[in-house]
């Protein structure tokens, strides 16, 4: 299995598979060389760190048929033994949680505080939890029954973070799973496999199939899958979702946003401040629930903004394996394209741009400044589209009612935050917001027992907590869920 500690391991671990890295399947890894297959960079200095297997047709059944089988059993067991193997899982994660900070950083480029601190323990907290589910599910949804095979796509902005939001319900609700990893991240999801091996994972509860857009594709496509779970762009959300119609599989999609962050003018501005920091510009902006449009009361926000400028200047954007860095590098070039043309449109349509003069990007690796654009029209690019940057975009509103009324017009609807002193003020907005997820003076808060997910372009179902689990249970899950309800 891979080591427990940190860089060093790291490098080890890539050098004692320079030979590539297969897929894994029915509880083995296959040969990397009997496949084509893709590189996986470091973002942060654009080196190569692996050769990746490229998934076909052909391994996607593989891997369906080896779950189809292994659903068979794991299915059987009473949820205390399944139970057993995730609190083993979570155990081992936290065990080696250095090693897969530092590899998942190196992959990603997010920097390694983050990593450490964010991603790791909330990973294992996400195997504690649903292996609490597991115990829990006879006496809790009486009568269910688990789905059956379940395909799962995620994307590259927190790998690992995204396979334990996928993986722990299904297995704890007694399904099997092929996993498909973003081809920018596929690292840990590796790292991944070789902990279900160490565990004692039975072969075929969970395979990891690596590859591009083709093998997702094909993973939805196959008939021995009952559940398709996907995370990932609102493009290929539709793509999947006409895909699966009237084909009978369970569905449930994580998509964009542009999550409002509404700042009222009676709001403790620095608390605010920090609150955007973390809206914006942790894991360089990322997140598909960054608050990327501030909102601002008309009277304040000349000092808002001026806040919020001093408070760039002090961030430090540099490599990602440096503790004392708070943005590293965006996941790929053509993200980078992507965030610095948006920007220049942002521009184009009259919008004020901000960088800090102090911040100097690396010049190698795909680096992109802190962002603050003003003046932006509601109607504007950057007011509408996803950037998927460490840039904020910043609006003016003058009652409540203009606030709702921007917050609500986009076509996405994952998260929102909202600042102000008045309680009473915050609980009425937040309750005529259309946001999966709703803050009150706070932002980015996750929790394994707490439902995640969007209304409208954002996608449909629920990850973390109850609602999480009904997601991977059959239909008469369901009635169980009517019989909980009439308790
Ligand atoms: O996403 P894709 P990309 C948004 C964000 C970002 C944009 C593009 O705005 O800038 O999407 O990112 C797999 N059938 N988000 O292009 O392509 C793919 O291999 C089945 C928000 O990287 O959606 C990967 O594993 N699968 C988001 C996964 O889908 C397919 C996070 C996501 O990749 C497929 C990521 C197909 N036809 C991007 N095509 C969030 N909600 O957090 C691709 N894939």
């Amino acid at each position: 299995g891979p080591a427990p500690e940190g860089n060093e391991h790291v490098l080890a671990w890539l050098e004692a598979h320079k030979g590539g890295f297969g897929h894994f399947i029915d509880g083995r890894f296959t040969d990397p060389s009997a496949s084509k297959s893709f590189k996986v960079a470091n973002p942060a200095d654009g080196k190569p760190l692996a050769q990746v297997a490229h998934g076909t047709a052909q391994d996607i059944d593989k891997a369906v048929a080896a779950a189809g089988r292994a659903f068979k059993g794991w299915s059987k067991l009473p949820g205390h033994e399944r139970a057993k193997y995730l609190y083993a899982i979570a155990r081992n994660i936290q065990k080696r949680d250095r090693f897969l900070a530092v590899l998942e950083t190196m992959d990603n480029g997010k920097p390694i505080r983050e990593t450490r601190d964010i991603d790791m323990p909330l990973v294992a907290r996400h195997f504690y939890h649903h292996a609490g589910w597991a115990e829990l599910l006879e006496s809790e949804f009486p009568g269910y029954r688990p789905v059956g095979v379940c395909g799962q796509i995620i994307p590259w902005n927190f790998p690992l973070l995204m396979l334990a939001w996928k993986i722990a319900p299904a297995l704890a609700a007694g399904n099997t799973v092929v996993l498909k990893p973003a081809e920018q991240t596929p690292l840990t999801a590796l790292a991944f496999a070789e902990i279900c091996r160490e565990v004692g994972l039975p072969a075929g509860v969970v395979n990891i199939v690596t590859g591009e857009g083709d093998t997702g594709a094909a993973l939805v496509a196959h008939e021995g899958v009952q559940k398709i779970a996907f995370t990932g762009s609102t493009d290929v959300g539709r793509v999947i979702r006409t895909a699966t119609a009237g084909s009978g599989k369970k569905l449930s999609l994580e998509l964009g946003g542009k999550s409002p962050f509404i700042v009222f003018d009676d709001a403790d501005l620095d608390s605010a401040v920090e609150g955007l920091v973390d809206a914006i510009w942790f894991n360089q902006g990322e997140v598909c629930c960054a608050g990327s449009r501030l909102l601002v009361q008309e009277g304040i926000a000349e000092k808002l903004y001026a806040k919020v400028r001093a408070r760039m200047e002090t961030l430090r954007v540099g490599s990602p394996l440096d503790k004392s860095t708070d943005i590293g590098a965006v996941v790929s070039t053509e993200q980078l394209e992507r965030i610095t043309a948006l920007v220049a449109k942002g521009k184009e349509e009259g919008a004020e741009v901000f960088q800090p003069s102090s911040i100097q990007v690396p010049g190698t690796g795909t680096f992109f400044a802190p962002t603050l654009m003003t003046g932006v029209e509601p109607a504007s690019t950057v007011a509408v589209v996803e950037i998927f940057g460490p840039v904020l975009v910043a609006m003016t509103f003058r009652t409540p009612d203009e606030a709702v009324a921007l917050a609500n017009n986009t076509r996405f609807g994952l998260a929102a935050s909202i600042w102000s002193e008045n309680i009473n003020r915050s609980l009425d907005v937040a309750a005529r917001l259309k946001a999966g997820v709703i803050w009150i003076n706070a932002t980015n808060l996750f929790d394994a027992a707490a439902g995640f997910g969007g209304y409208r372009e954002s996608g449909f179902g629920r990850e973390g907590g109850r609602e999480g689990l009904y997601e991977y249970l059959a239909d008469d899950g369901a009635k169980a869920k009517g019989k909980e309800a009439a308790k």
